[in-house]
């Protein structure tokens, strides 16, 4: 008898309210009469997720019987966001849900309200995975996300006197009704010992014997298309003890000892490392990243592919896709199953390796590019060592071919470095192994190609291009800004979700005064939303008409927040001094969120200083309903789909050359904000799109950046020539906003003063003037909305929609699975 698939519940309200109500009861536990907001928002997700499971279990197997070219995309990091309404709107059920909950006595809201977001991921580079999963699942690609299921994600951060306090964030400890749990499908990953050559019939050949191993178990998290009935996979990895109390020991009565392996292997995957492109060169971080790259590679050769596959057909089965060098170990490691497992030879596997991966880089920072000591790798991997060894004497033997005796090529090419110490340069292994290697925004991918690798960019003609990034339109615009949504539908019809460069149609719509007054009513309901929910989150309230001057994103010294600070400052300085009448002034709130990586020094200050302005300048009655400073704490991607849609203004100020693309930049645009921007990542492109009278561009370019570098850039120069700019640093420096001890910013002005290494000195002058053309602008609210509008309408290039469609026709030749 053949068994029927498992057909989801009734599609009806209630259908739905059934299947609720069982939940409630089998899974949970108890009635309805008894339940807390966790059973409700537990038994409510478990729903939506019954009725997105067929589909699921069937493009499982249709993914494993078609045994088409999938898309590995491995990465550290996936930062989600909060999964059940996204889920509830792929599955197209929200309004059938609504009111069934209703018919229950249930606010949706309070259900949306309870979830916990999984914040697996630092910022950009983690928030691009997500969205791109998102977009290859909306289009029926077949893809499997893999990384790192930590327990612990990124800290939650509160304010103590106006100070970073770092908590940790226990995403896990109500559970989540997303994962599935897969112990029968762990892995086992090994790590340490040593290596040993044997002949194999004439063949010499390598085998690992490792010191010790942990287990990895998969969980698998639902990644639901929108509303076409697909569902992919993300498999992230927790770390357990492979024999998970040693009983010997404990029998012993080492009872401390038999607990500490199990400790030892858990940790791996406790806590997800929160610097974002800086990375730490810590022993446990590599364990994280051949842990979860170890795993997935075994998990695809023992359950994506067929048993009988034949190996050197892999480049038309399958893709890893490397996001950042994170996962790069991964490059030896299909090496080392390939030669030492299935018994390849050397250039038959390194072929197959070559065509196998790709590497997406995200950053031009010379400190972000990650390195490990070969001491500590040979420790750790000491196979992959020695293939990353054979692997660079082979590349070095190409260059030298074409390139004569070189010293100095061959050196600066050399996968391994010798300076500070011997070590890998994780950059470098995976442009050699890569057969594409990708930037993240024109602009980064040129100077990628021309500034970072040049000489790799020389012997591997072809080998670099460009995806400009995107962000996934459901998300960001309608489940963010349902309001806009709706508005845009009325004005252009459906379809816009999936194909987001149907948003032109717009254009016309600008010229419509009543479309333009709609526009405007929607983004004022978003600003007085994002004024209840602050109010409930941090007791914040939000004016009434104040233009909303929105700075979000890591604090990291080259994305400039302090540039920002300055501005604030210059603006107060002008009306307490009395030089500016405080009613001849745009009201303003200005509204930060940025996390600082905890050992950070100087990004903590300058959180520090931004609490510190805000509570003077709030509390100054001289500049009362014309200045406020709001600084959230804990930003995050809940908080991020409340602030977006209501901004007025998109601060992305980056020093030009160092933002590899920014990502919130193109939502701040699609949600009808006007940006001030340097040339810099993607912000390049959407000036280009949305037009010049649209965008307030100031600072230098890059290759003035460069420039003034070369000739020896004195920051007391500028402070010197420039009034205002002195005004405002002096006020910092008197100590007006540390109850005068001066000491506490000295080291933020010193370091402005006399290294200034993003040169925030160099761009304030245009900066300031740039903000006063967005001031006169901002006084003809009729034409800033025409602008507004006009941003929403050309900046559909941007959605992670066809940044997929980049990676698949220039990267990946993957097809949709129909
Ligand atoms: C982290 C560690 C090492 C190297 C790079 C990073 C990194 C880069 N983390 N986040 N990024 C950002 O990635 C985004 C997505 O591509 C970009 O938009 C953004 O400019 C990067 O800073």
């Amino acid at each position: 008898m053949a068994l029927a698939p498992v057909a989801g519940p009734a599609s009806t309200v209630d259908g739905f309210v059934r299947q609720f109500l069982r939940n409630l009861n089998y899974e949970r536990g108890v009635p309805l009469s008894a339940a807390s907001a966790n059973d409700r928002y537990f038994a409510f997700a478990m729903t939506v997720r019954d009725y997105l499971m067929a589909r699921w279990l069937e493009d499982l197997r249709r993914q494993r019987v078609a045994q088409v070219k999938g898309v590995c995309y491995l990465s550290a990091e996936y930062l989600l966001g909060r999964q059940l309404d996204n889920n509830l709107l792929a599955s197209g059920l929200t309004s059938i849900a609504t009111t069934a909950m209703a018919e229950c006595g249930i606010d949706i809201e309070d259900l949306r309200a309870a979830e916990v977001e999984p914040g697996l991921g630092n910022g950009g580079l983690g928030r691009l995975a997500a969205c791109f999963i998102d977009s290859l699942a909306t289009m029926g690609v077949p893809n499997i996300g893999y990384g790192i299921r930590y327990e612990y994600g990124i800290f939650r951060q509160t304010f103590q006197d106006g100070q970073q306090i770092e908590q940790p964030d226990s995403w896990l400890t109500m559970g989540s009704p997303w994962e599935f749990p897969h112990p029968e499908a762990a892995q086992p990953v090994s790590f340490g010992g040593y290596t040993e050559h044997y002949d194999d019939e004439g063949t010499e050949r390598s085998r690992w014997i490792p010191a010790w191993n942990v287990l990895a178990i998969p969980y698998n998290y639902m990644v639901p298309g929108y509303q076409n009935g697909r569902v992919n996979t993300l498999r992230l990895w927790s770390a357990e003890a492979t024999n998970r109390f040693d009983l010997r020991v404990f029998n012993a009565g080492d009872y401390a000892e038999a607990v500490r392996s199990q400790t030892f292997a858990e940790n791996i995957s406790k806590v997800l490392y929160p610097e974002d492109s800086t990375p730490q060169g810590k022993e446990l971080r590599l364990q994280q990243q051949y842990f979860f790259v170890a795993a997935s590679i075994k998990d695809f050769f023992d359950h994506q592919l067929a048993p009988d596959f034949d190996l050197a057909n892999l480049p038309d089965r399958v893709i890893f896709q490397l996001n950042d060098t994170h996962p790069v170990i991964g490059v030896p490691e299909f090496m080392r199953v390939l030669l030492d497992e299935k018994k390849l030879d050397w250039d038959e596997a390194w072929a197959i390796t070559q065509q196998c991966f790709a590497y997406t880089c995200h950053t031009l920072l010379p400190e972000a590019l990650e390195v490990w000591s070969v001491d500590l790798l040979g420790r750790l991997l000491p196979r992959h060592l020695e293939i990353i060894y054979r692997i660079n004497d082979e590349f070095l033997d190409a260059v030298r071919e074409r390139f004569g005796d070189d010293e100095m090529r061959l050196r600066n090419m050399s996968i391994i470095s010798e300076f500070p110490e011997r070590s890998v340069r994780m950059a470098f292994l995976a442009t050699v192994a890569g057969a594409k290697v990708n930037g993240v925004a024109e602009l980064h991918s040129q100077l990628l190609r021309d500034k970072v690798l040049p000489d790799f960019n020389e012997f591997y003609p072809g080998k670099f291009t460009n995806v400009t990034n995107g962000i996934t339109p459901r998300r960001f615009i309608r489940l963010a800004n349902p309001g806009l949504s709706d508005l845009i539908t009325e004005a252009i019809g459906t379809g816009w979700l999936t194909d987001l460069e149907r948003l032109r149609e717009l254009e016309a719509s600008a010229e419509d005064p009543l479309f333009r007054e709609a526009f405007a009513s929607v983004k004022a309901a978003n600003k007085r939303h994002l004024n209840d929910v602050l109010l409930v989150r941090d007791g914040f309230t939000v004016s009434d008409g104040h233009m909303l001057d929105v700075m979000v994103k890591r604090l990291h010294e080259y994305k400039r927040q302090m540039l920002k600070v300055l501005h604030i400052v210059t603006q107060y300085e002008s009306i307490i001094s009395g030089r500016v009448a405080a009613s001849d002034i745009q009201p303003r709130t200005f509204i930060f969120g940025a996390k600082a990586a905890p050992g950070y020094a100087m990004a903590k200050r300058i959180i520090h200083l931004i609490n510190a302005v805000g509570s003077v300048v709030n509390d100054d009655p001289r500049v009362e309903g014309r200045l406020k400073v709001l600084f959230p704490p804990n930003y995050n991607v809940t908080l991020a789909e409340r602030l977006i849609p209501a901004a007025d203004l998109s601060e992305q100020i980056s020093l030009a050359g160092k933002e590899a693309s920014g990502t919130g930049n193109m939502k701040f645009a699609l949600n009808g904000a006007l940006t001030i921007g340097t040339d810099d990542g993607a912000n390049v492109e959407i000036r280009r799109l949305v037009g010049d009278d649209n965008f307030f561009l100031f600072g230098m370019s890059e290759p003035e950046v460069e420039a003034l570098w070369a000739r020896g850039y004195k920051p007391a120069d500028f402070y010197q020539g420039d009034e205002s700019l002195r005004r405002a640093i002096d006020l910092i420096a008197s100590g007006a906003f540390s109850g005068g001890d001066k000491s506490v910013f000295e080291p933020i002005v010193s370091n402005l003063l006399y290294d200034d290494r993003f040169m925030v000195l160099a761009d304030y002058s245009t900066y300031i003037a740039a903000q006063e053309k967005v001031d006169a602008a901002y006084a003809d609210q009729d034409a800033w909305t025409h602008a507004a509008i006009l941003n929403v309408a050309r900046s559909g290039f941007f959605s992670s929609d066809r940044s997929m469609r980049d990676y698949i026709d220039r990267i990946w030749h993957a097809q949709p699975l129909r």
